[in-house]
């Protein structure tokens, strides 16, 4: 079995591409100093190596509506991605998006309700994740917009208290690796159940009778 060697950046995205494959190879994953022996056959991330997803409620949302995000970081390493100096997560919602709310399970949250972004900073244990909800508003946008955007990760790659290398979230819904997450915005009877006028409730009346009496039709023939 050989040894493969990455650095911390180059591993998340691989690990996302090819999870089988990585898994048979001795991973070595290199900071800015030297590591432990990785374990054999596994693989073995000691400093901060942190991930994140950014899944929206819905892949589309009504003119006027709103839209749930939930973003995961996940910290891949062994140990702990401390608190250090500036953001461990930054998120700009793009044009057409108004933060309307957000939360995290730790850490201190930071929204800007004017400038639509939050900034995230606090520590992840060594396999370990912390998750920020955020809730916003559709603005007027055209409809058929795609709203698209990814969350900044900041952590300290080489484990020494500074947040040099960076990555950016990833749709889980989707096959693609490191990619933004997108809503399109929709008309509001799209989403909404249409309400029947009179001749629709009449149209409706009659697909029934007709779905009907095929049914009788198929009983009598057998
Ligand atoms: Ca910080
Ligand atoms: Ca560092």
């Amino acid at each position: 079995m050989s040894d493969l060697t990455l650095r911390p950046h180059l591993l998340a995205m691989a690990l996302l591409a090819f999870p089988g494959p990585l898994a048979a190879q001795n991973l070595v994953v290199k900071g800015g100093f030297e590591q432990p022996s990785p374990v054999p056959g596994g693989i073995s991330i000691v400093t901060p190596l942190v991930t994140g997803t950014k899944q929206a409620g819905s892949s589309v949302v009504p003119v006027g509506g709103s839209v749930t995000y939930t973003i995961i970081l996940r910290n891949l390493g062994q140990q702990t991605q401390t608190d250090n100096p500036g953001d461990e997560f930054v998120d700009v919602l793009p044009g057409g998006l108004l933060l309307q709310s957000a939360s995290a399970t730790s850490g201190t949250l930071t929204p800007s309700f004017t400038g639509d972004s939050l900034h995230w900073s606090g520590s992840i244990p060594g396999g370990g994740m912390v998750t920020i909800t955020l809730q916003a508003g559709v603005g007027a946008v055209p409809v058929g917009t795609s709203l698209s955007n990814q969350g900044s990760i900041f952590f300290d790659g080489d484990g020494n208290g500074t947040n040099e290398s960076t990555s950016s979230t990833d749709d889980p819904t989707t096959p693609a690796v490191s990619d933004a997450t997108r809503v399109r915005v929709v008309p509001d009877s799209i989403v909404e159940m249409p309400t029947l006028s009179g001749w629709g409730l009449a149209a409706f009346a009659l697909l029934l009778a007709a779905g009907a009496w095929r049914v009788f039709a198929r009983m009598q023939c057998r």
